[in-house]
């Protein structure tokens, strides 16, 4: 690591999504929306993925999204606690239920509007600046009941009418968006990233292309939106990145991997480059995939690109052309071989710091835009005391080493980065698996897997650790 010199006004912070957290479900007029209708347990990937039907809460599961940690009554507390460790900023979501609790009205719901204006100006306290992800798999379960959710065209409309009010609403106060988290999430959880449920017979690629498409017509419209409303605002497109490897130097693994890198950049190529790539034009016409392409649609992907590009990294992956090997890396949703030269989470998450140098590189080269990683972290069971403190030096080790890869990337590379907020900064239910012991926090928060506990907050070690780098603008790591 060469000399350690973030730039000055380095965004360092965390980052947390509404229903990961908030919980009060069916408070002050929310609605009901997709995420609070994903249980924990063995259906939980047959229904974001769309492929098994819950519209509704059934008898015999548990939904952990419906309390959470309670966030929603408790945000004045823990933005004291991200105020001590220092943040720069707090990326967080909006629940679009709370905003418009069917999604198709034409006036808002003022307390949900209320409440994101106390959290943001509670952030102003301490000298935050929000992010604000406007959708992180959020969908009025409405929608998705009476339209489809967004394989249905009219999504743009209603997504338009949600961004107009935030923008309109929350002028001065946020000036940092992201229009949808993980777009290409869309391919793999497509429940949880668009409220798709696939109907038998149906073509789900094209369906998924065709509510990709609606999701990045809307993510322009946002971007034109939102510059208009003002000029002070920026916003970002948002990937789940991680660089693929080939398994072997044979130019087979390497074009799989080209070709997987591919299926993800595919949204960064439309959100950052304005057009859609040729080598995905030409799939969809092998693949028989045809939908509604609007001249009006392409002339607002073109001219409202987005300022800068974010991105989650949590592991690096890999790719072989060869598919008798079977030997996956477990419990995550984008697909990966084993990567032999790495050490895995406990939930077969690989550690991969040098990845992250790797991949900021690759989406520089590939856009030279700002960029903003809005999620990175270490999820593992944490074994508390009986003050609620834990050692958890695992997660200190995790994130030093990732900063450490940041540093090289800005510092030896040149890459231009706006700033880091980790992943789940407070403990929150986990967004692939539904449970509570899998754990990112610098705060510990007192709920177990079955919704038992005080709720209590207490500080973790890497709290006080991460204050100390954000004191030092990442100078001091140990
Ligand atoms: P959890 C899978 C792969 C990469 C990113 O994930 C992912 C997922 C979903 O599991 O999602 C992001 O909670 C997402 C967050 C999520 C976080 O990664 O499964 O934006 O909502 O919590 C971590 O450990």
């Amino acid at each position: 690591m060469t000399n350690s010199v973030f730039p000055k006004g380095f965004l360092w912070g965390g980052a947390t999504a509404a229903n990961q957290c908030e919980g009060a479900y069916n408070v002050d007029g929310r609605g009901l929306a997709n995420v609070d209708v994903v249980p924990i347990g063995e259906d939980r990937f047959p229904i974001i993925s769309g492929q098994k039907k819950m519209f509704d809460f059934e008898a015999g599961y548990f939904y952990p999204a419906k309390e959470s940690i309670d966030f929603y009554h408790h945000y004045k507390e823990d933005i004291a606690l991200f105020g001590e460790m220092g943040f720069k900023t707090y990326r967080m979501s909006i629940a679009w239920s709370r905003i418009f609790p069917k999604g198709d009205e034409l006036e808002p719901n003022e307390k949900g509007l209320e409440f994101y204006e106390d959290v943001f100006k509670e952030c102003h306290k301490y000298g935050i600046e929000p992010l604000v992800t406007i959708t992180h798999f959020d969908c009025p379960m409405y929608l998705i009941e009476h339209y489809g959710g967004w394989r249905n065209r009219k999504m743009i409309e209603f997504y338009e009418r949600l961004v107009r009010t935030l923008f309109t609403r929350y002028k001065g106060l946020v000036k940092y968006w992201l229009t949808f988290n993980e777009i290409n999430m869309i391919l793999h959880a497509p429940f949880m990233g668009a409220g798709l449920y696939f109907e038998e017979g149906e073509n789900v690629e094209e369906t998924k292309y065709l509510a990709a498409h609606h999701e990045l017509v809307a993510s322009a419209l946002a971007t034109k939106i939102a510059h208009e409303v003002d000029p002070e605002n920026k916003v970002g497109c948002m990937l789940a990145a991680g660089q693929y490897y080939p398994n072997t130097c044979n130019p087979k693994d390497y074009w799989q991997a080209m070709n997987e890198d591919r299926s993800n950049y595919f949204f960064i190529d439309v959100q950052a480059r304005g057009e859609y790539p040729n080598y995905a034009k030409k799939q969809w016409e092998r693949d028989g995939i045809s939908f509604e392409i609007t001249d009006e649609d392409l002339q607002l992907l073109k001219e409202n690109t987005v300022d800068f590009i974010s991105f989650s990294y949590y592991s690096s992956r890999v790719a072989s052309a060869d598919p008798s090997l079977t030997d996956k890396t477990a419990g995550n949703i984008f697909d990966s071989l084993k990567n032999p030269y790495l050490e895995a989470s406990e939930w077969g998450w690989q550690i991969d710091p040098l990845g992250l140098r790797i991949t900021l590189n690759t989406i520089w080269d590939r856009y030279q835009k700002p960029m903003f990683i809005v999620e990175n972290g270490l999820g593992a069971v944490d074994t508390p005391d009986e003050n609620g403190y834990v050692e958890d030096d695992y997660r200190i080790d995790y994130l030093r080493e990732h900063v450490k890869a940041m540093n090289d990337a800005i510092n030896v590379d040149g890459v231009e980065l706006l700033g880091y907020t980790t992943w789940g900064c407070i403990d929150l239910v986990s967004a692939g698996t539904g449970e509570m012991k899998k754990r990112y926090g610098f705060i510990y928060v007192d709920r177990d897997n079955e919704g038992k506990g005080t709720l209590k907050r207490s500080k973790k070690k890497s709290f006080d650790w991460y204050k100390q780098v954000i004191a030092s603008n990442g100078t001091e790591l140990d």
